[in-house]
């Protein structure tokens, strides 16, 4: 379905319903839907364990930033995940390389990319949120932010990961980085107060094996990640060039904006970046949004995505959203 002009929508408003329109516009006739809080929705299965410390945060009256931080930080420092932190599957040249970002509702944000050697690289973005003018920081320059803030360098390729690595070399003489629906699984974590603030934190080692100094989509904002407070919040997870290229989480959150519901949202967004990928076959991208009220959806090109949703009537639970080619083609 092609992206509706503002007649279009108009027209089609009422298939989306009352409670989707309200999302843009709230009327006399057509009152706000009443918010539920606080929720924390985030990418994968990695998320119930993050969206528990989160839900935490939140319960305890914690706000939306501290609890996106204090979730995906579970994640990063799981040696279990591949491809986050600790743990992550390296760069073709057997390098890990992190990327990471975070956001609120009020646009402060912090970010850094192809930083190496830090657990944490979620709170080295956070830091450059709070005590630098700038928004991201990559590479050396962020290696040696995060040392001058006081966080410990440590190895992040494992003897296991380290393995696999020089299989994957082995086996791959012509020495390119894989494309498929498989190599990757950024946490990518939205998050809801009960003051109604809302924030998103993403963070990732990025696609296994890729060209050294190469960035995906998760430390950029717009990308990755974006919030707006008087909206709500997206993220991305998958192919990230296919992501960069239709600034995915800025156009689901503008999606939400002209009155879209998070899940309409994501699937408008999933059509844009396959209209802006013709390989879109051999890839996954998946994004996950979360509005203002409470309310949250998601969607995907490939099966095989789901996500973890935190809420006063959602215990943690892992929903699977539909997909373009699972469910819909
Ligand atoms: C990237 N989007 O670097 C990230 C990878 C990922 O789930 O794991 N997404 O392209």
């Amino acid at each position: 379905m092609p992206y509706p002009n503002r007649r279009d929508f108009l027209r089609q408003a009422p298939l989306f319903g009352v409670a989707g329109l309200a999302a843009g516009c709230a009327t006399a006739s057509n009152p706000e839907p009443e918010a539920v809080r606080p929720v924390v929705v985030s990418t994968w299965q990695h998320g119930q364990a993050a969206n528990a410390a989160a839900w935490e945060v939140l319960t305890s009256g914690g706000r939306a930033l501290d609890a996106a931080e204090a979730g995906v930080r579970v994640t990063e420092a799981d040696p279990a995940v591949r491809t986050v932190g600790l743990g992550g599957r390296p760069d073709r040249d057997g390098v890990v390389t992190l990327d990471a970002a975070l956001m609120d509702g009020s646009g402060r944000c912090g970010s850094v990319a192809a930083l190496e050697g830090f657990v944490h690289p979620i709170s080295v973005a956070r830091r450059v949120m709070e005590v630098t003018p700038h928004v991201m920081l990559v590479g050396d320059g962020a290696r040696d932010f995060a040392l001058a803030e006081g966080f410990t360098p440590t190895e992040l390729l494992l003897p296991e990961t380290r393995r696999e690595y020089q299989v994957w070399l082995r086996d791959n003489p012509g020495y390119r980085p894989p494309i498929n629906v498989e190599n990757h699984d950024t946490i990518g974590l939205l998050t809801l107060d009960r003051q109604g603030g809302l924030a998103a934190a993403c963070t990732t080692s990025g696609a296994a094996y890729k060209y050294h100094g190469r960035v995906g989509d998760s430390p950029l904002i717009g990308a990755g990640l974006y919030v707006d407070g008087e909206v709500g919040a997206a993220t991305a997870t998958g192919w990230g060039e296919a992501v960069i290229r239709a600034c995915g989480s800025f156009l689901v959150v503008e999606l939400m904006r002209q009155g879209h519901l998070p899940a309409e949202a994501c699937r408008l967004a999933v059509e844009r970046v396959i209209a802006k990928n013709p390989d879109y076959r051999e890839i996954q991208v998946g994004f996950i949004a979360l509005d203002r009220y409470g309310r949250s959806g998601g969607y995907c090109i490939q099966d095989g995505f789901d996500y973890a949703v935190y809420s006063p009537s959602q215990a943690n639970e892992m929903i699977v959203p539909p997909s373009k080619l699972g469910q819909h083609e």
